[in-house]
């Protein structure tokens, strides 16, 4: 689904309710390369290039109203008072927002979620990228859509994918010896990809929806600072770009599949040598695997990939979505639910 920036550069210009608030939604996106490690955890800057697809289901919508005279952010997630370093982020993130809009104003932030949160499902890249769009505009912040996804980046890495729909890729953006943080940050935004005919499905086996017990966040800067597989990783990571970019504009899933699978499952490895070992992986995500293996064997193209939790997703022709979903169920005796290309992160039309 080609991202309409135009759109979205639109409502921005004119995208505060009359109490100066904003709600915007955004959908999670699920890599096919991966984003696994920063090299600059302040700025949000990855080592590598990350590749990924905006989906369909578990929409984040959030609100920013601004509350003149408050003390402090007020900020609430699925309705319950949002608990220590969800807070926290939160805050630091409008204070990046307040800074740039030279504005001090406090807000009181409103968070819903479809998605379990925590669980590996994306939930920090949905909420950072509605969490940009909404108050870039309650604080008059005029960015485009590149702008938002380098302010997402700053919330969480994988939101700045989110602000596209469709596929989009995450420029790292490299260091060299003069820069300046203003060139670091603006070097690193997602943009659209180009894709030639290919509508996937996302088959997602929601093994657990449970917090996880390592966050991403420490995951990862444990992984970059003591695995000695990361570099390698990294290493074919840009590899693997090269080619998906390859595969996704000739339409051609089994190379995207190929790719993916071997992307993530390359992932896991660095985890599983960090010192300690960060095992998201569960027996049942190796279940899935297998009948993964098994549908290919029986020529279902079908690929997996997974992320900073145990829930296993698939990716397959739309048209075989039902046998997967079937075969994923039986195995692993979950819920699935089937995700397509989604959106990218918009101002909620009724502010307007
Ligand atoms: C990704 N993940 O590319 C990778 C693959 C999880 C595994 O991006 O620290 O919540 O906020 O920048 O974006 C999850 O990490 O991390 C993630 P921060 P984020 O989707």
């Amino acid at each position: 689904m080609p991202v309409d920036v135009q759109l979205l550069d639109a409502q921005l210009l004119d995208g505060r309710s009359r109490d100066g608030g904003a709600t915007a939604v955004a959908h999670p996106n699920i890599a096919l390369v991966k984003y696994w490690g920063k090299r600059d955890a302040r700025l949000v800057l990855p080592y590598t290039d990350s590749l990924s697809m905006t989906l369909d289901v578990f929409p984040t919508t959030t609100s920013v109203r601004l509350s003149p005279g408050a003390t402090a952010d007020e900020v609430t997630l699925n309705g319950a008072p949002a608990q220590g370093e969800a807070g926290r982020r939160v805050t630091a993130f409008l204070d990046l927002v307040r800074e740039r809009a030279g504005r001090a104003e406090r807000a009181v932030v409103g968070t819903s979620n479809t998605v379990p949160t925590g669980a590996g499902l994306a939930s920090s890249a949905s909420g950072f990228a509605a969490l940009a769009v909404a108050s870039a505009a309650a604080y008059g912040l005029r960015l485009d859509a590149t702008g938002l996804s380098r302010l997402a980046r700053r919330g969480s890495g994988s939101a700045s994918r989110s602000i596209f729909g469709g596929f989009a890729v995450w420029r790292a953006g490299a260091n060299t010896d003069r820069d300046t943080e203003t060139a670091l940050d603006l070097a690193s935004h997602a943009e659209p990809v180009a894709v030639g005919d290919l509508t996937p499905a996302l088959v997602i086996a929601l093994l657990d929806a449970g917090p996880k017990a390592v966050s991403s966040r420490e995951a990862m800067r444990r992984t970059v600072e003591t695995s000695p597989l990361y570099r390698a990783w990294a290493e074919s990571s840009r590899d693997d770009l090269v080619e998906m970019r390859e595969a996704l504009r000739h339409g051609d899933l089994a190379t995207v599949g190929e790719v993916a699978e071997r992307n993530a499952l390359g992932m896991h490895a660095t985890m599983l040598a960090a010192r300690p070992a960060v095992r998201y992986l569960s027996p049942t995500s190796l279940t899935v695997l297998d009948t993964v293996l098994r549908l290919r064997r029986d020529g279902v193209p079908a690929y997996a990939t997974i992320d900073a939790g145990p829930n296993v997703k698939v990716l397959c022709r739309r048209s075989d979505a039902d046998q997967v979903s079937e075969a994923v169920r039986a195995a692993a005796s979950c819920p699935v639910v089937v995700a397509h290309c989604g959106p990218g992160a918009c101002l909620h039309t009724g502010n307007r």
